[in-house]
């Protein structure tokens, strides 16, 4: 892990710091253009055969149905589910106080307006297999979906070498009410959900993490449905000051590590010491991880910036844009205002981002690669489309009548002008 100074860093230098090296792979998207392609054109018997070749199993059906997983999930070791049952409990609390209603407003008298939510009718989510099976991301994306009201949840998620899915998931989709997982990877789970299959259900926005060719295939898919965020490698930044746990902070930052070879782990700090002290206290804690391979790869790729004082350390988080950003500092309060970018924010030196990873409550499926600067995590609102109303009594119409008719004109949209002037002229004549 290189340190830097932030008093020596120029300009172009922090803006390299703060770029994400993601290189486009033409190979990558050329492969997922054609599984995709595929995909639309022989439905299930492509699906079928990338199991075959991808996952090197032979489905004989594409989906384990309610019966199968509820006997798979009764296999769960009692301690994973209560852990998975306080997890949900926990998001679920969350993601319901989410639902608001808005209020009516009177813009002017007579003329009213609101908005009102409605669920997405169809989504899909993608839980992601490969180096690490995660039910944790299965209960992010089907709490919400399940507390939005969204009427079909399709689930997909690559097979295990047994033609199933492990007892985890399984669990995961009884607890949710999930009456099906499609045993679906990759770049062909995406191709599915968004163009439909005989078997597989279309929908109209796509959520969930995956490998480059998940991502890649549902950047590809956008103009067909939508999807919940661009998605890159896991990310953390950790804001240190003197008063921070080396030995927190390094088992913070390794967590990041042991995602990917890609993810990044940034430290920031006031204190040289602590610096040191973590950096030595990674490569300990480092040295008897199962993933040591995977998150060195990842320690190599992340760095450390020494600053003057916290509000620099906040600059240069705002510009590097975290899709977590740990407070490990006393005053973390006086901080949070000078937050402007960030995915989701740990306070504390007691609040690792694994708590939020699992179990807090709030959602890990996050804005990566700079994209907190413009998208919010994964919440209740991204299962729900807002459709606004208004009404206009005739005292309404009388008062915001003379304005649309005067913009009508001043565009040159007789029409719109009309749809007024008929009106007014109707009530006019009624009187
Ligand atoms: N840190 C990941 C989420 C995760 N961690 C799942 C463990 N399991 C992205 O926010
Ligand atoms: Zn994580």
């Amino acid at each position: 892990m290189k340190v830097y100074n932030y008093k020596d860093l120029s300009e172009s230098k922090i803006e390299e710091l703060c770029s994400r090296q993601i290189e486009d792979d033409k190979l990558v998207e050329e492969r997922v253009a054609d599984i995709i392609k595929t995909v639309k054109n022989d439905g299930d018997k492509a699906l079928i055969n990338f199991a075959k070749a991808f996952d090197k199993v032979t489905l004989e059906k594409l989906y384990l149905d309610a019966e199968e997983l509820k006997s798979i999930a009764a296999t769960i070791p009692a301690d994973a589910k209560k852990a998975i049952e306080t997890a949900y409990q926990n998001i679920k609390v969350f993601h319901q106080s989410q639902l608001k209603n808005e209020d009516k407003i009177e813009t002017m008298p007579g003329v009213i307006c609101w908005r009102e939510s409605r669920a997405i009718e169809k989504v899909g989510l993608y839980i992601p297999g490969g180096t690490a099976v995660l039910p944790s991301t299965f209960l992010m994306l089907a709490t919400p979906a399940t507390i939005a009201g969204c009427k079909e949840i399709v689930v997909c998620s690559p097979p295990q070498s047994d033609g199933k899915t492990n007892c985890y998931l399984a669990y995961c989709a009884v607890l949710l009410g999930i009456e099906r997982i499609y045993l679906i990877g990759g770049a062909q789970a995406v191709a599915a959900m968004a163009f439909g299959t005989e078997t597989v259900p279309q929908v109209y926005k796509i959520f969930g993490p995956g490998n480059r060719y998940v991502t890649t295939a549902k950047t590809m898919v956008q103009n067909k449905v939508a999807i919940d965020m661009p998605a890159g490698p896991s990310e953390v930044l950790v804001v240190a000051d003197e008063t921070a746990n080396p030995s927190f902070v390094a088992a913070d930052l390794l967590a990041q590590a042991e995602h990917g070879t890609d993810s990044q782990a940034i430290l920031v700090s006031t204190s040289n010491e602590i610096i040191e002290k973590t950096l030595l206290d990674v490569e300990n804690q480092l040295s008897i991880l199962p993933r040591k391979e995977i998150a060195a790869k990842a320690i190599e790729n992340s760095y450390a910036v020494l600053v003057e004082n916290l509000s620099e350390a906040m600059v240069f988080s705002n510009a590097y844009a975290p899709e977590h950003l740990i407070l490990a500092t006393e005053n973390f309060e006086s901080l949070i205002p000078l937050i402007i970018n960030a995915g989701s924010v740990f306070l504390g030196n007691l609040t690792p981002e694994s708590a939020g990873d699992y179990a807090s409550g709030t959602n890990h499926t996050l804005p990566t690669s700079g994209f907190a600067k413009a998208y919010s995590g994964v919440s209740t609102d991204a299962f729900l489309k807002k459709i606004t109303f208004q009404h206009l009594s005739s005292k309404g119409l009388n008062n915001i009548g003379t304005t649309v008719e005067t913009l009508a004109a001043a565009e040159g949209l007789q029409a719109h002008k009309n749809a007024i002037t008929v009106r007014l002229k109707t009530l006019e004549d009624l009187k």
